[in-house]
């Protein structure tokens, strides 16, 4: 099967709260919530790759020395296999905005349970209450 790989991000605030982001109508789960992230492109360094998508996604300038690796996903879906790093990060510059029309929400941890996620990015969630 074929292997995809996707990084994907908790952003912490100064108060402890998590971002999570709403998967758009017309794409892949729409309307399930997930950490921000994306594929990786072809000879992308991973870190580079969630880089970019947090600007394009959320406006964000983040330095790739501030993403630190916490865990990884690996799910089968029909028709693919995902890896997908978590990284957590609490330093960026610029506000976060939705740019691509997605809905954003802060969240405390004890309250990520109540979002549904795709099944990939919920295993994420123990790792991460673990953290903080
Ligand atoms: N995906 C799952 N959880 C996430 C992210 C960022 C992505 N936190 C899955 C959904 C898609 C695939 O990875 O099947 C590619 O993501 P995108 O490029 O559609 O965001
Ligand atoms: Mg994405």
């Amino acid at each position: 099967m074929k292997l995809v790989l996707v990084v994907a991000c908790a952003l912490v605030d100064v108060d402890n709260r998590v971002l999570i982001s709403q998967r758009p109508e017309g794409k892949q789960l729409a309307g399930l919530w997930e950490f921000p992230g994306g594929k990786v492109d072809p000879d992308e360094r991973p870190e580079d790759a969630l880089v970019r998508e947090l600007h394009e996604e959320l406006g964000i300038t983040v330095k790739p020395a501030c993403l630190a690796p916490l865990t990884f996903a690996s799910f089968a879906y029909e028709t693919f296999h995902l890896l997908m790093p978590l990284y957590v990060c609490r330093r960026w510059d610029g506000f976060v905005t939705g740019r691509e029309g997605q809905a954003t929400r802060w969240v405390r941890p004890k309250q990520l349970r109540d979002y549904p996620m795709p099944p990939a990015d919920e295993p994420l969630v123990a790792h991460l209450l673990d953290l903080l």
